[in-house]
């Protein structure tokens, strides 16, 4: 197998690790793979991060190039996205969540249909956006095809819902038809996963089957959790929103939700990578369930903003749990289109660093970097998302006019980047 050593430097390199460490004129020394000898059956991994002109003295014969007013980062990781959903524009109705839900309901059909085009943009979005690794939640298997031909590295969350017990049968065919397709498919970038649509949306004893196949092919698990006021009311006292949508809607008589707060995380006690998408009705102790067991949050703000009209705290690290023991780690995503004007995770960097007004400008815009690397690659269960020695060789170079003389690069690189320039996913150059 042919690998070779090149090295990528620029103005300022963002290690993003715990103490974001920031490199003036740094370089990172990775292996190039060759793609017609070995694919993506091979990882390319980073050999060393430094000094660029030690680096070069070090390696002289690795092909080298350099950013001036370029900011170099590990590529960007956007935790929760639906690629399915991306024909979406104005179909849903947004401010209240029963409401959105039912528009789902109602025009979900006329969003799925002919979805090729619009998958593939929001793929092109999410790479020239500077995302290299994405966590997708596939509800149908119809953008299984995209997204493993694509240069993006993949976590294919394949989704399981459906709460009527008569049809578990035939659901769980479905799902793991899905899910045995996408094993089909594993390599280095595409890895197959499993998600739970929610604790309303699914019978649990169909979530049990589904966890099983989870453990057995030790995936990690997605969810979305606590996202509305309602869930919140439905599963602690079985009454609102949900209760009139199964008694109504599905005509189910005298519905009784599946789980309650405790029951739903009950199920992934032991697993590793646990991701628990939105969790805005998460209370203290709910946090400190999920904060023991080293489950992971992923927040997306703007679909919080316009489905329940509220954002993740993020004083959960330091307010609720002072003495600091294990954080819990929160990633970043954009959810689908479904929720979005857009999937951009640029924008929703951006947007967030508004959002947070209490929070300091400095200290906010280095966590939402963080948000959108490390912790969105560790949530994953991918060694990615910093710029170390044996980390993925999966790098981004965004140029930022004058970046050399700030003192404040995390605030004017997420106010100011617009498109990744350069952008290296497993060692291979895609932009
Ligand atoms: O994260 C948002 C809001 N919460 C729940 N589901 C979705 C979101 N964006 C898309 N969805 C999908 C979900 O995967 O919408 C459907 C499912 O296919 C909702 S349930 C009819
Ligand atoms: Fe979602």
């Amino acid at each position: 197998m042919v690998r070779s050593q090149k090295i990528i430097g620029a103005s300022r390199v963002f290690i993003c690790d715990e103490g974001f460490c920031i490199l003036k004129d740094g370089g990172v020394l990775y292996e190039s793979l060759d793609y017609a000898q070995s694919g993506d059956l091979q990882s390319a991994k980073i050999l060393a991060v430094g000094d660029y002109e030690n680096l070069t003295r070090t390696y002289p014969n690795a092909q080298k190039e350099f950013w001036h007013n370029g900011v170099l980062l590990p590529t960007l990781v956007n935790a929760h996205i639906h690629f399915e959903f991306s024909n979406n524009a104005t179909n849903f109705v947004y401010g209240d969540f029963g409401q959105w839900l039912d528009s789902v309901i109602a025009k979900r059909d006329d969003v799925l249909s002919d979805i090729t085009k619009s998958v593939s943009q929001a793929i092109d979005s999410q790479l020239r956006s500077g995302v290299g690794l994405v966590g997708a939640i596939s509800s149908y298997g119809y953008d299984m095809e995209a997204l493993r031909k694509s240069a993006l590295r993949v976590v294919y969350f394949c989704e399981a819902m459906g709460s009527n017990p008569s049809a578990i049968d035939t659901l769980f065919s479905n799902f793991k038809a899905r899910l045995y397709q996408s094993m089909e498919y594993k390599n280095t970038r595409f890895i197959p996963a499993v998600a739970l649509h929610s604790p309303y949306s699914l019978h649990h004893i169909y979530a049990k089957y589904v966890l099983q196949e989870a453990k057995k092919l030790q995936t990690p698990i997605s969810a979305h959790f606590l996202e509305s006021q309602h869930e919140q009311e439905w599963l602690c006292h079985g009454s609102g929103y949900f209760y009139n949508f199964f008694a109504h809607t599905f005509g189910v008589p005298n519905p009784k939700p599946f789980y309650t707060i405790q029951s739903f995380l009950e199920q992934f006690v032991g697993m590793e990578h646990v991701l628990l998408t939105h969790c805005l009705f998460a209370d203290k102790n709910v946090l400190e369930i999920m904060r023991e067991n080293a489950y992971n949050i992923v927040t997306c703000p703007r679909s919080n903003r316009l489905l329940n009209n509220t954002y993740l705290p993020l004083e959960i690290n330091t307010k609720t749990m002072p003495q600091a023991h294990t954080l819990l780690n929160i990633a970043l995503g954009t959810d689908g289109k479904s929720s979005n004007a857009d999937v951009n995770i640029l924008e929703e960097m951006r947007f967030m660093l508004f959002a947070y007004p209490h929070i300091e400008l400095n200290v906010l815009a280095t966590q939402i970097l963080q948000m959108a690397t490390r912790n969105g690659a560790k949530a994953l269960g991918i060694q990615g998302g910093i710029l170390e020695h044996g980390y993925n060789a999966d790098m981004v170079v965004f140029e930022i006019p004058d970046i050399e003389h700030s003192c404040q690069e995390a605030l004017q690189c997420i106010l100011h980047v617009k498109e990744a320039k350069r952008m290296i996913i497993n060692g291979r150059e895609i932009i």
